[in-house]
């Protein structure tokens, strides 16, 4: 793949993106499955540290959207809540396969994109109540939500709408030369959704330094992944246009980073996009209106029995002596009170002036 990805290169000195000459009868004679050449890298090595690292952020998201879930029911958030629970070994593994200078954005299920991306858990949940010292000063909640200063471009509500926009980031960051890359998430709904495919195009055009996250969770709203899409390997999505891709268990954080590190090289070495599909799995109902009829509770009990990616990491670190029940604990207690402190926070902090009515909008 990395020699046919070279050999269709533009042949631009100044590395912008420019229009590409038409390709060759080689390259046009390229079988899609040549597309499909990489392999799942296994999973990486963690060392304690690492172990630590993941446990901690992994559980910030956990309690955080458990958090979120319980405001909620009390009245405290309005509007639209998709929490992520169940799904935080993907943003947590390819954070910790990401530089400082990479970019993410995602849909509307974000609260554990921000927190990765190192966001204030006050300044999140500040905003789901819609007040004052929120991200987007209480006026954008849940789905709204942006920190230039932390690379992280939000929160999008149109389902798909905000891969164009990931793929423009990357457009940008090949035009400015400055090796960054764009990790832009979406759904195994939106992966039906048109715009990708035009984005694809682009991306693979201009080698765009571009890595395309699939989280398939397996439903998009009520509807499962087998219902809705003709082809349910989202890693061949890119066949069409040369875009590699491979699938990831989205539940092993350290499956997921080692894909991460892979995939973030290919873009910065001018190889072009990549796709990672995630296979993962939402605990919860689509949305918080959502009673998850469905599917059966069993279902949902064999994946958090077998599969949970903190449980995962926590039976690894007691396994190997790395940390005790109680040091585990002490971990837990120190998220928690953070959790806490941001709930706390979000519940007191005023609500935006009035005169707030008429600012940051168009009319
Ligand atoms: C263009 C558009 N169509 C429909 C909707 C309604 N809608 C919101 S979320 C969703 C499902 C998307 O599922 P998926 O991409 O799998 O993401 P997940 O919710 O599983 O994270 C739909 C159809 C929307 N917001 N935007
Ligand atoms: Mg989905």
């Amino acid at each position: 793949m990395a020699a046919a990805a070279r050999k269709s290169s533009t042949k631009s000195t100044s590395g912008k993106p420019e229009r590409s000459a038409a390709p060759s009868r080689q390259e046009a004679k390229v079988k899609p499955e040549a597309a499909q050449s990489l392999k799942t890298p296994k999973p990486a090595d963690f060392s304690k540290d690492d172990e630590l690292d993941a446990y901690r952020a992994m559980l910030l998201i956990r309690r955080f959207e458990e958090k979120a879930g319980q405001l909620y029911g009390m009245g405290f958030i309005g509007g639209f809540c998709h929490l992520y629970i169940g799904q935080e070994a993907v943003v947590t593994g390819l954070k910790m396969a990401m530089s400082d200078d990479d970019q993410m954005i995602t849909a509307y299920r974000d609260h554990g994109h921000m927190l990765a991306m190192g966001m204030n858990p006050r300044g999140v949940m500040a905003e789901l109540t819609g007040r004052r010292g929120g991200y987007s000063k209480g006026k954008g909640g849940s789905m709204h939500m942006f920190s230039k200063e932390k690379n992280f471009y939000g929160g999008h509500g149109i389902v798909g709408a905000q891969v164009p926009l990931g793929t423009g980031l990357a457009f940008a960051n090949r035009y400015r030369e400055n090796k960054a890359v764009s990790l832009t998430f979406f759904g195994d709904g939106a992966a039906n959704q048109g715009q990708v495919y035009e984005s694809f195009n682009m991306a693979a055009l201009w080698k765009l330094p571009v890595v395309y996250v699939i989280e398939n969770n397996r439903y998009a709203m009520g509807t499962s992944v087998q219902r809705s899409s003709a082809e349910t390997d989202f890693s061949h999505r890119g066949i069409s246009f040369k875009i590699p891709g491979i699938q990831v268990d989205g539940m092993d954080v350290r499956a997921v980073k080692s894909a991460g590190e892979m995939a973030v090289a290919h873009c910065r070495t001018g190889q072009g996009p990549i796709i990672l599909e995630m296979q993962t799995y939402r605990y919860r109902g689509h949305s918080m209106s959502d009673p998850a009829k469905y599917r059966t509770k069993e279902e949902v009990q064999k994946m958090r029995s077998e599969q949970d990616p903190i449980e995962q990491v926590k039976a690894r670190l007691v396994e190997k002596k790395w940390a005790s029940e109680d040091e585990l604990k002490a971990i837990d207690k120190e998220v928690r009170d953070i959790v806490a402190d941001a709930a706390e926070f979000a519940q007191t902090d005023p609500e935006p002036d009035v005169s707030e009515l008429y600012t940051d909008i168009v009319i």
